[in-house]
């Protein structure tokens, strides 16, 4: 049984068809080459209504992934932000995952993007915890992943493309099916790069450490938000390169991302990691209180969708 809750509308370059007759033909260029760019955005039920966390945010990144891809999108941030909104409200949900996407559409095949259309789609639909429903409290397990992510002149990590995702998706499939619930990708030069759809932070000494982009990382959105909450919490944060040995012997880590928000990690390789540890549990829970603004530091952090 598909898992897929459908929604009444998708919005389809401009407008709002219904969720079954959303559809693509089989010769859409991205199905053959993996082309594409998408980006992953949740909207949270507030006082106010639903509001999106920090939708603009995600949309520059949409952007700025298809920027690198040289894709031009036919739609504006402000298009699309707009886009976002009347989409959300169209499900009638209070609260939702949100799934834009920039593809090249059907009419030519082979490798030159260059002639193709640019076809933008936006789809909402309720999706629970990503790690589970206790990730914050109990934490995951993790494999370190025998895939290696890409390099930056291979497929850059820095652009959302959907074709990144064959690499984060072999590394889930291995994770699960030896018995762990998600991987870590280590950088073609062994640092500690971020998870197949979160980015990945490691406390010791009292300093909490993330890598950088040069590792490997998405530029994720969810990681500046912890890294403000952490920093306002308190907490000294610094960005820099880890090995794999730094995970087993940290105090604690975490992982976030707009689909996991912030899940604890238990162990590493069989390696146990303190869980639930103090820090993770008070950054996790300020960002639960964020999202759904009800903490007014970061309220300009939630865009209404009304
Ligand atoms: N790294 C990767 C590889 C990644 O996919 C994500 C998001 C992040 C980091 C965190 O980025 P951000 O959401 O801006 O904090 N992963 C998406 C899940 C992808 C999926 O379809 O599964 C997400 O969280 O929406």
């Amino acid at each position: 049984m598909p898992t897929l809750i459908p929604t009444p509308k998708i919005w389809m370059n401009g407008q709002l068809v219904d969720w079954d007759k959303a559809q693509v033909h089989v010769l859409t260029h991205t199905l053959h080459y993996g082309t594409g760019v998408f980006e992953g955005i949740r909207a949270y039920e507030t006082s106010d209504g639903p509001a999106i966390f920090r939708l603009t945010e995600h949309i520059k990144r949409l952007h700025s992934s298809a920027k690198i891809m040289g894709m031009e999108l036919p739609y504006s941030v402000d298009e699309l932000v707009a886009a976002t909104k009347e989409t959300v409200v169209s499900t009638g949900l209070p609260s939702c995952y949100i799934r834009p996407i920039a593809y090249y559409g059907y009419g030519e095949m082979g490798l030159n993007t260059l002639p193709c259309t640019v076809d933008v789609a936006i789809a909402c639909w309720p999706w629970g915890a990503y790690l589970g429903e206790d990730a914050l409290t109990k934490g995951v397990r993790m494999k370190i992943s025998s895939w290696t992510r890409p390099d930056h002149n291979t497929m850059p990590p820095a652009a959302k493309t959907v074709g990144n995702y064959v690499n984060s998706s072999l590394a889930k499939v291995e994770a699960l099916k030896a018995g762990y619930d998600e991987a870590i990708m280590l950088s073609p030069h062994g640092f500690v790069a971020e998870c197949t759809g979160e980015n990945i932070f490691v406390s010791r000494h009292g300093v909490i450490i993330t890598p950088p982009l040069s590792a490997g990382a998405l530029e994720g959105i969810t990681q500046s938000s912890v890294t403000r909450i952490a920093h306002d919490l308190g907490y000294e944060v610094q960005v820099g390169n880890l090995a794999r040995s730094d995970l087993y012997i940290a105090d604690e880590i975490f992982v976030c991302g707009t689909a996991a928000e912030v899940s604890a990690v238990n162990s590493v390789d069989d390696r146990t990691v303190p869980c639930p540890g103090p820090m993770t549990a008070a950054i996790g829970a300020v960002y639960g209180k964020a999202v759904r603004g009800q903490d007014d530091r970061y309220r300009d952090w939630c865009e209404l969708a009304h």
